[in-house]
């Protein structure tokens, strides 16, 4: 059965960070985290934090900046992180609220209504509560019936979201689906670590999935025309924020309940995982890398994805080739790949092939070979 991406929607918040904000937000934190440890320092029991800089985050990343559902408590060097008020259980939640913003815009270009949709799929790094699903939330807000359910591939969640998808098409479960990537990065990223603050950005995308049979004909159709997945447990990229946590007071609040990682170390296992995988899957489908007309790779780090595209090409790879969107969004997690995407796709012309691709936490790999069919 052909099974079809026939729809995406963004959703950016309206508060944007520049690297020059951020780093004087950080520098005055570690200033007054220094003067006020200023005695343990000269005796020597404790280090200095040391000052970010903007130079080196756009060279170590090609990140410029970053959406954020709220920059006030981010930057305040007394808060880092962002400040956004309880809501009680009768208001739509946040991620309920990005999600539906970004359905609307993808159901709308696939025109589709919502009363066609049969599932709903939330699939993202963090989801900001226990239960009940935020997918179930979305498909109340939007008036949908049948089912729907979370996931977290961290930032696979996307690919493996639209696998998961495909499958219950194919399955005969469901014609239509809502896959949803609500990622509100700045809630469990650590603003007050200068080897990760400038990492992250929030941002929620959704895609339809249809069976082909189902697409509007005025629709611009992506065919699935295969998926690869793989993972590999990692510890290099770790969160342990969790239902558990209060279970040791003495823990409770330590460095690892929120974002960190070995940069160096996923980098240099992550690129040669992602280029064996594309080469494989494009081998199977008896493509080469440069019969490829876009790759839409995951948005964490500049250079990695020019080493990717080098190692795959044998060359430097242009805008056109592999487009990026991490300069403008910084990592969004599952959604990257989806941003670029959705930015990127209309100069596709019948029977034109792309890929997109996620890499990240788990580790976690996903890889989609789609050929556009309208
Ligand atoms: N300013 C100035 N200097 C700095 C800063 C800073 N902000 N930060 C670090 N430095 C210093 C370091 O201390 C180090 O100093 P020294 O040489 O004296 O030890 C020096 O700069 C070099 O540091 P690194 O070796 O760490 O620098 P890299 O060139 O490796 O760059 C990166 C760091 C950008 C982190 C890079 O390694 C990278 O991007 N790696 C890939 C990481 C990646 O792709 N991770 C994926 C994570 S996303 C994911 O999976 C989703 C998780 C779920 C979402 C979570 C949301 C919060």
């Amino acid at each position: 059965m052909s099974v079809v991406l026939s729809g995406t929607g963004l959703y950016v918040p309206s508060q944007s960070i520049s690297n020059e904000e951020l780093v004087a937000s950080y520098n005055q934190y570690a200033s007054l985290e220094n003067q006020k440890h200023r005695e343990d320092i000269v005796s020597g029991l404790r280090e200095p934090l040391q000052v970010s800089s903007v130079e080196f985050i756009e060279k170590a990343s090609g990140i410029k900046s970053r959406y954020v559902v709220d920059k006030l408590g981010v930057l305040d060097p007394h808060v880092m992180h962002p400040l956004i008020a309880d809501r009680p259980d009768d208001i739509w939640s946040l991620q309920c609220e990005m999600g539906v913003l970004a359905a609307k815009q993808a159901l709308a270009q696939a025109h589709v209504s919502a009363a066609e949709v049969d599932a709903v799929i939330v699939s993202c790094s963090n989801l900001q509560r226990a239960y009940p699903a935020i997918a179930i939330e979305i498909q109340k807000a939007l008036e949908i019936e049948g089912y729907a359910f979370d996931m977290n591939v961290a930032c696979s969640s996307a690919t493996f979201g639209i696998h998961t998808a495909m499958g219950s098409i194919e399955s005969g479960q469901a014609k239509t689906i809502l896959m949803i990537n609500p990622e509100v990065c700045s809630g469990h990223l650590q603003w007050k670590d200068r080897d990760c603050h400038f990492i992250f950005g929030d941002v929620c995308t959704a895609v339809v999935i249809q069976a082909r049979s189902e697409c509007k004909p005025a629709a611009k159709a992506f065919e699935i025309v295969s998926t690869k997945l793989k993972t590999d447990f990692s510890s290099n990229i770790r969160n342990n924020f969790g239902f558990l946590n209060r279970c040791d007071p003495e823990t409770v609040h330590s460095r690892d309940k929120t974002f960190r990682q070995q940069g160096r170390k996923v980098f240099k296992e992550i690129v040669p995982m992602v280029v064996e995988l594309l080469g494989q899957q494009l081998q199977d489908n008896g493509l080469t890398a440069q019969q490829v007309k876009r790759y839409w790779l995951h948005q964490a780090n500049i250079n990695m994805n020019q080493l990717i595209m080098r190692k795959l090409l044998g060359k430097s790879a242009t805008q056109e080739e592999a487009c990026v969107i991490l300069d403008e969004f910084a990592n969004t997690s599952s959604a990257g790949s989806i941003i670029a995407f959705h930015r990127f796709r209309e100069d596709f012309g019948v029977n034109d092939v792309g890929v997109l691709c996620s890499f990240g936490a788990g580790y976690s790999l996903g890889s989609l070979l789609l050929r556009c069919v309208s």
